[in-house]
Formats: C-alpha cells, structure tokens, sequence
C-alpha cells in the first residue's frame, strides 16, 4: 500500500442500531471514524478533486447508514459502511471503519465501546497485451513479469500467445496478443498509470493511433462483485469500448479465463467464450510458446 490516507473522524449521528428492543425505538448516538487508503499522489500532483475522494460525500454516505436501517451489531453497520464505500469511491483500496457506541446498553461504569473492521477491495481485472514491433514475444514475456510485479495486483492466469492480423491502422506487421487476468485492491486510475509505466519501459511512445506499437497494454474490463464496473471516463473507458467485437481480446480472454463475461456498450452481459468463438476467425492463430526468461551469458 501507498501508505497515503484520508482520516474522517468524530462522525456523530443517532441511529437505531441494537439488539434489544428499546434500542430499537428509542435510539442512541453512534460515533464513526474512518481511515481510507488509497493513492494519492496524482491528487497531490494535480490539486483536482476528482484524482481523490471527496470527504464531504463520504460524511453523508456514513450518516444515511447510520440513520438508516437498523443492524443487530455494530459489526454489521462498521462493514456495511466499509463496502459501501468501497462500491461508490473506486479509488479506495481499503478502509477502516470504527463505529463507538458510546452510550450501549452496559449495566456497569465503561468508559466507551467500539468495534473496527477492515474492508478490502478485490476486483477482477483484464489486461490486454499487444506488440507488433521489435521481438513481441520477449516483450510480452517481460510486460507480462512486470505485471506480476505491480503492488497490489494478483495475477491469476495468463492466455498463451496469438500471432493476429493487424485490425485497423496503417499497414502493419501481424501482432502477438495475449491477455493475463488477476485480483486487485488498486483502483482503474491507479492500474491504468502502472500499465502506462510499464509500456513506457518498453520505449512505447503515444502516437498514431492504432499504428504499429512496441508494446501496447490495455485494461479491457474491471469487475467487482461479478459486474463490470462501468466508466466514460475518455482517459479511460471501462469495459473496453472494443473488447467485445475484437478477436485478439475475446479469444486470448477466454482461454486465460473459460468463465468471464463481458458488459458490451449496448448494455448486455455476454459469456467471453461465446463472443470468441464469434470472433474465432477473425485471423487469429496460436503463436508461439511463452518465451523461457532469457538468462543472459554464453551457453
Ligand atoms: N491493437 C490495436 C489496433 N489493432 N490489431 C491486432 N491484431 N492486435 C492488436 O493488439 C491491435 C490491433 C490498437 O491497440
Ligand atoms: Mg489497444
Ligand atoms: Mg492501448
């Protein structure tokens, strides 16, 4: 973790949250404190509001569900804080809610009571990787070993390699695509700018588009829960505005993951397998095996 965080604290509202019945109807006062990390060097950088999360939304988010519909345990409302957080600010990457209920139902002196639970994000994400310059396959071995290196990305799986005609652009050579697929805590905005640092090792510079390319790694589609998470963002489109209607994603995406589905822009949720096998023909071929590390030296 970055180690940056956002701390709200002294978050006071009555709610009616207990498991005895005059709890119920009477209420009581419930005090929150948060931590949120998340990164936020490009807000420190950039001074824009929409690099972070606004504290003053996530205050009302808190109150609405502590005024809201009452839990037995204050465990219940603390995580209940926590995933809702994490659904509606994307840059979250965990939180720490600590609900006190400083005037519960205790039949002896105490000074305050309080519980804290972590909530962690974990989203599925899909990179797409392509090349056409240089020697694609040592490339893709090595975009691929740096995502694996990336803080806070799990990889999980990994297509083989495909030898594909080049889709639109000027004339160009065949590509070598794949895609790996993982489990992150990091948010679209944070993984999109590893993605653009790791490409930028490769010597990758951003120019025609759709031209030939060293490296070229795109995240195709970000999902939390099973649902893809949906951004028109122009820097970064979520799912992927093509994805859905290119063989070179579809058909390395369903080896690497058999089950994923895909939210298309008309809005429907397709089975990835079904998409590609749509696309299978689409001048897509096995490539070559994955290239052993190269180890350097004589032999
Ligand atoms: N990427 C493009 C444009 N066209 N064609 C193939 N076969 N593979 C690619 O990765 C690719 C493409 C833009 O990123
Ligand atoms: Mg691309
Ligand atoms: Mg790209």
């Amino acid at each position: 973790m970055s180690g940056d965080q956002i701390r709200l604290t002294g978050l006071r509202a009555r709610g009616r949250h207990g498991v005895l019945p005059e709890e119920r109807v009477l209420g009581q006062e419930f005090v929150v404190d948060l931590v949120l990390h998340l990164d936020l060097q490009a807000a420190a950088a950039t001074d824009d509001l929409a690099a972070t999360v606004s504290y003053a939304e996530v205050a009302e988010t808190v109150h609405a569900l502590v005024t809201g519909e009452p839990h037995d345990l204050i465990e219940a409302l603390a995580g209940r804080i926590g995933a809702r957080l994490l659904a509606d600010h994307l840059p979250l990457e965990l939180v720490e809610v600590t609900v006190h209920k400083p005037a519960a139902p205790i039949a002896v002196p105490f000074g305050d009571v309080s519980v804290t639970v972590v909530s962690r994000r974990d989203a599925l994400v899909v990179v797409a990787l392509g090349a056409n310059l240089g020697d694609p396959a040592q490339t893709l071995a090595q975009a691929e070993r740096r995502l694996r290196r990336v803080p806070g990305l799990r990889v999980t799986a990994r297509s083989g390699l495909y030898e594909t005609d080049p889709v639109g652009g000027p004339d160009q050579p065949p590509y070598l695509n794949a895609v790996v697929v993982g489990r992150t805590r990091r948010s679209p905005a944070a993984l999109l700018a590893e993605l653009h640092r790791i490409e930028e090792r490769h010597g990758r510079t951003r120019e025609v588009r759709w031209g030939a390319r060293t490296l070229d790694l795109d995240l195709v589609a970000y999902q939390v829960a099973g649902q893809d998470v949906v951004s028109d963002d122009p820097s970064l489109t979520l799912p992927h505005p093509r994805a859905h209607e290119r063989g070179f994603v579809l058909v390395p995406w369903a080896q690497a993951d058999p089950d994923a589905v895909l939210r298309t822009p008309a809005g429907e949720v397709r089975a990835v397998a079904q998409l590609a096998e749509e696309r299978a023909a689409d001048g897509i071929r096995p490539g070559p095996d994955w290239p052993e590390r190269h180890r350097g030296g004589p032999c």
